[in-house]
């Protein structure tokens, strides 16, 4: 991963990832004033993942995970109801059922259980392929999850079955407080290839080299009905939720100078200011507006 200059964006796509920072850092103010209960996974740093992928998938099933909420945004445009959900609040993307970590919405699924996702991923695929749809399930987990038996399973039957299945391993080389070269051994890519399976990686943090890397990758899976996994190296730049971050100041440092965000203010402080006033003035409008709803039972006023 460099700190180079990233290429340009359309206003589409810089909108789309400043709406997820300035969504989680608006969060994580709610969760300081008491307004949000339980934990948030932040996605900062990483948002450029579901930014570059989500036009490539619209109308495919998305499996998300803990770390889920720029899954949600990227590909549903929804901060209305995801925060309603969030909160408690009327109008949530599960009537505050799911919580953070499990929204479920027009193929739009996630899961706090890491690793449970796949398994359930292959059958949607398997659905698929039997009702004649050309349709594909992307699944992001992240590097730590590869620790779970149930990855293992289900890619074995992704290719058995020839399921359609792209899994994004969003490989921020933390798990939680676990640097992932101490619980890994090979890498990711050397046990895909053990099921036959393709497998590519880029550790690019530019939302255009991303999505046109992805782009062959996601036609494939969808012409051949064959499983493929993309690993995208990134950088979590916040705590595994809420201040639990077991890295030390230098690591973090160097973390933040590879923000995407940050790095593309600098090349183009024009574009990118317009655009983050946008998304704040967003932001704030769906926070006023979302919290002045009605609490569904059991939400924190
Ligand atoms: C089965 C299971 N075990 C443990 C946890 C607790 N947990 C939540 S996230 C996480 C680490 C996940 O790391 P990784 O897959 O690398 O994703 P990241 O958080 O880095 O995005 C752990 C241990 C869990 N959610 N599910």
């Amino acid at each position: 991963m460099t700190a180079d200059a990233p290429s340009p964006l359309g206003d589409a796509d810089l909108d789309a990832g400043l709406l997820i920072r300035r969504f989680e850092e608006e969060l994580l103010r709610l969760y300081a004033d008491g307004h949000l209960a339980g934990t948030t996974h932040t996605c900062l740093g990483q948002e450029h993942i579901p930014v570059a992928l989500a036009p490539l998938l619209t109308g495919d099933f998305v499996f998300s995970n803990h770390r889920g909420h720029g899954h949600y945004l990227a590909h549903r445009a929804d901060p209305h109801g995801l925060l309603a959900e969030l909160l408690g609040r009327d109008g949530g993307v599960c009537r505050g059922h799911g919580g953070s970590q499990h929204l479920r919405r027009d193929g739009f699924l996630s899961t706090g259980v890491q690793g449970e996702s796949l398994p359930a991923a292959v059958g949607v695929g398997l659905h698929l392929n039997r009702t004649g749809q050309d349709r594909i399930v992307a699944a992001y987990i992240g590097d730590g999850t590869w620790g779970e038996g149930a990855v293992y399973e289900a890619l074995n039957m992704a290719q058995l079955w020839r399921v359609p299945l792209l899994v994004v391993v969003e490989h921020n080389r933390i798990a939680q407080s676990t640097p992932t070269t101490a619980q890994l051994a090979g890498t990711i890519a050397g046990r895909v290839a053990g099921f036959g399976i393709t497998v590519s990686e880029s550790d690019s943090l530019d939302v255009n080299e991303v999505r046109a890397g992805a782009a062959p990758h996601v036609a494939r899976v969808r012409a051949t009905r064959q499983p493929h996994v993309l690993v995208q190296h990134t950088v979590r730049l916040g705590p595994h939720s809420k201040g639990d971050d077991s890295r030390d100041a230098d690591e973090l440092r160097e973390l933040r100078r590879l923000d995407w965000l940050e790095r593309y203010a600098t090349a183009y402080p024009g574009q990118f200011s317009a655009a983050d006033a946008r998304a704040r003035r967003r932001v704030a409008d769906v926070s006023a507006e979302v919290r002045s709803r009605p609490l569904v039972s059991g939400g924190v006023a």
